[in-house]
């Protein structure tokens, strides 16, 4: 007989990066609600009192910390921090990330690196300062927020392409390396979110009508509709519990089909 309590995380302590709103406000409320205390990062004090003030309406009591992910010094001492003041993390979710728009020929290599600092370095950096605790715990989930993009590109998103493509690959080596110490690395592949990130993306033209990319997302999603951040609860639920300690290395795609999709005919 299955035992649904299996997707409980009572008492686990989750860290979610770029926690103050969006995707992740979202999955760390989802793993609230399953039974985890809520640790999440922002890159300044203004976001990690938004997050905390999002976190108080939802009835969350939540622990916020100002942490730039790409600064390993400053990644460390902030697990440092958080293992004296609530514990060691058991969960950690890799969702800070940033997009730039930029056709290849425009981009410097300067904005690639940088692009690639926040997406891919970031999620080594801070998967290295918790594992330690993992390790010591004998148990520990580790999800990576992946993309369409880590399996397709398109234009003026190669850095962003680049990098998830390289955090799909980051997830299954983290897997290869910790799976046999109870550790499970898996990823998650939104789709298209109603999220600040693509909200360019689906501004109205002036004329009122929908904006090219909007139509082009919903013709190419089965669902034939943007995802929102509450579609990605109920996955990282299920990554981040015991329900899942024999996957390993995978990515989830979360996408409402995007990606078994070849398109409309015309
Ligand atoms: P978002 O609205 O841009 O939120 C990302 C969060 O990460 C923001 O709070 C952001 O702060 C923070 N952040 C950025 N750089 C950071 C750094 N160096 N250190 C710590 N925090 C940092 O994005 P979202 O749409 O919710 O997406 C969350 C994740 O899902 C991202 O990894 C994104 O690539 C991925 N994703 C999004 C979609 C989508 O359709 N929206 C689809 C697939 C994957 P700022 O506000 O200052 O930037
Ligand atoms: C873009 C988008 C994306 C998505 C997402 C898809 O410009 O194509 O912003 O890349 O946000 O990551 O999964």
């Amino acid at each position: 007989m299955f035992d649904v309590n299996a997707f409980r995380i009572d008492g686990k302590i989750a860290m979610v990066t770029g926690g103050s709103y969006g995707i992740g406000l979202s999955m760390a409320l989802a793993l609230a609600g399953a039974g985890a205390k809520i640790v999440f990062n922002d890159i300044n004090q203004e976001l990690v009192d938004r997050g905390m003030a999002a976190y108080k309406e939802a009835g969350v009591t939540a622990y916020g910390i100002v942490c730039d992910v790409t600064d390993e010094a400053a990644a460390a001492a902030a697990i440092q921090k958080i293992r004296n003041d609530v514990g060691i993390i058991d969960i950690l979710v890799n969702n800070a990330g940033v997009i730039m728009r930029k056709p290849m020929l425009e981009m410097s290599a300067e904005e690639f690196r940088k692009v690639i600092d926040i997406d891919l370095n970031g999620p080594f950096i801070m998967a290295k300062a918790v594992l330690p605790g993992m390790l010591e715990k004998g148990a520990g989930k580790i999800i990576n927020i992946c993309s369409m993009m880590s399996e397709l590109g398109r234009e003026t998103v190669s850095a962003y392409a680049a990098a998830k493509g390289g955090l799909k690959m980051l997830t299954k080596n983290i897997c290869s390396e910790f799976g046999s110490a109870n550790i499970q690395c898996n990823g998650i592949g939104p789709g298209y979110i109603a999220t600040p990130q693509t909200a360019p993306l689906r501004e109205k033209q002036p004329d009122g009508s929908p904006h090219p990319f909007d139509s082009f997302i919903i013709a190419k999603t089965p669902a034939q509709r943007w995802g929102k951040p509450e579609d990605l609860q109920g996955p990282a639920v299920f990554l981040a519990s015991g329900a899942s300690d024999f996957v390993n290395g995978h990515i989830l795609y979360v996408d409402g089909g995007i990606l078994a999709y070849i398109g409309k005919q015309p």
